[in-house]
């Protein structure tokens, strides 16, 4: 035998949707198991099986637009029920634990949806979602439905509180009778998630990333986040939500500089010093900083004035074994390519061993991170707020550049400077790099 379910009497609903569909062809399902969710302008309502059987077929889809007699699901029997028997009057039965909590939770008790005009359709007919009397035409419940196909117990205005709080319910415990999840449950899970502090994650009245079930599609593991990763994750999603980001991308001729470092460090093997390109990055952007100083700010709490600084703290991302470290390089115009390369070297050290003092972390006014010895041509980097800009350097390539004549290979390095635009504008912020870039072609600016 085939039963046919039908949309039941919505009364004067209008523009009802099906906002979730339970069951898939050849689910095996109970008498009661919900099937379908709908929605209309006034209420929700699930629509129950009222045999057991194997679904075989769907006709809706989530979003689809019904309307009282559309064919929603046909379900194969085995003997001989019949579709379009006349429904049994029952009595009303007593409300379960849920009901009362949904009542004592504000919501009118279902009995005053009772009170709404009730017609019984052909094969199974909805209950409300919320209990607004609506039309919407709730059956007489017959004793506590079993777990719908997806194993999942909670009535449909759990459900639907838990759609508007976005939470997802197979998240919940519930502690209902048969582990049904109650309104108090959503509730407290909503309450538990804001304590732990997880609910932050959504501040600012940011919608939270709804949070997965990922056992449900394949193997997975929990593995702890190290107490470093977790700050520079803090410190990059405040930065990150709090200052408007732009970055400017540019390119340095640096192919005389290169001639010089491999030169200094042949020369300066003996003593020890390896000169990477980054203390060279550090003295330009010192000198373009001393140049441009609003990239050497930042903006006043009462966001109506810069804090110009005076002095040149460079801060230097290094990566390690437990996440992103940012030691502090102090006044750094005060001091020469070597003892620059010594210090950040020893920072970056000090940072991997976790051998950093706190302080060593504080009070940077520019920050450099540096992906060069790993490769890349561009990337992003996010502000180290309160700090105003950040530069992001690449891997250095060498490529055919037309110099008027011909083609020469010349060693370009990849530069992206991130900065807030609160503070400083795109033309500026082209001026820093193209100054910058022209001081990593010819050092020698730095002297004028
Ligand atoms: N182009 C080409 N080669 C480069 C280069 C560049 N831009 N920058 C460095 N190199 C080379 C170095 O010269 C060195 O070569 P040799 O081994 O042949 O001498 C090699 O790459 C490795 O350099 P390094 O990375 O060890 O040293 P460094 O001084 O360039 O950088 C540090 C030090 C601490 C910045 C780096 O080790 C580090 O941790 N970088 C990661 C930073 C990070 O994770 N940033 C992302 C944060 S998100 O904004």
């Amino acid at each position: 035998m085939i039963e046919k379910v039908l949309v039941p009497d919505v009364g004067e609903a209008q523009d009802v949707e099906v906002i979730e569909v339970l069951v898939s062809e050849g689910d095996i399902i109970a008498a009661d198991d919900s099937l379908v969710v709908l929605e209309s302008d006034k209420a929700s309502m699930e629509i129950p099986s009222s045999c057991e059987g194997r679904v075989v077929r769907v006709l809706i889809n989530e979003g689809d637009q019904v309307e009282e007699g559309s064919l929603l699901v046909e379900i194969e029997t085995e003997g001989d029920a019949e579709p379009d028997r006349e429904p049994e009057p029952e009595p009303e039965p007593e409300p379960e634990p849920e009901e009362k909590a949904e009542t004592e939770a504000g919501e009118s008790p279902r009995n005053s949806v009772s009170q709404t005009k009730r017609t019984e359709t052909p094969a199974g007919s909805g209950e409300p979602l919320s209990s607004e009397p609506s039309g919407l035409a709730p059956p007489p419940r017959k004793s506590e439905p079993p777990a719908p196909a997806s194993g999942l117990h909670a009535g449909p205005a759990v459900r639907k509180q838990a759609r508007e709080y976005g939470v997802e319910l197979t998240l919940v415990n519930g502690s209902g009778r048969k582990g049904r999840v109650l309104k108090e449950d959503v509730q407290g899970y909503v309450k538990s998630r804001l304590q732990s502090g997880s609910g932050s994650k959504g501040g600012m009245g940011i919608p939270e990333i709804p949070e997965m079930d990922f056992t449900r599609w394949g193997e997975i593991e929990f593995s702890p986040l190290s107490r470093t990763r977790k700050a520079s994750a803090r410190n990059l999603h405040r930065s990150w939500l709090n200052v408007p980001h732009v970055t400017q991308f540019d390119e340095a001729d640096i192919t005389e500089l290169e001639k010089f470092r491999t030169l200094q460090n042949e020369v300066r093997n003996k003593e020890g010093v390896k000169l990477t390109p980054l203390a060279f990055l550090i003295k330009a952007v010192v000198d373009a900083l001393i140049r441009f100083p609003r990239f050497n700010s930042s903006m006043a709490s009462d966001h109506e004035h810069l804090v110009l600084k005076k002095y040149y703290h460079i801060g230097i991302a290094v990566e390690t074994e437990d996440g992103l470290v940012v030691p502090v390089l102090r006044d750094a115009d005060s001091k020469g390519v070597v003892q620059l390369a010594n210090e950040s070297a020893e920072l970056a050290a000090q940072a991997r061993d976790k051998k950093l003092p706190m302080d060593a972390m504080q009070g940077a006014t520019f920050t450099l991170s540096s992906l060069g010895g790993l490769g890349g041509t561009a990337f992003t980097p996010i502000v180290n707020a309160p700090e105003v800009a950040i530069l992001g350097v690449s891997r250095s390539r060498v490529a055919p550049v037309f110099n008027g004549a011909e083609f020469e290979p010349r060693t370009l390095l990849p530069l992206s400077l991130s900065y807030d635009h609160r503070v400083i504008d795109g033309a500026e912020a082209a001026r820093f790099t193209t100054y910058l870039a022209s001081v990593l072609t010819d050092m020698r600016k730095i002297l004028m």
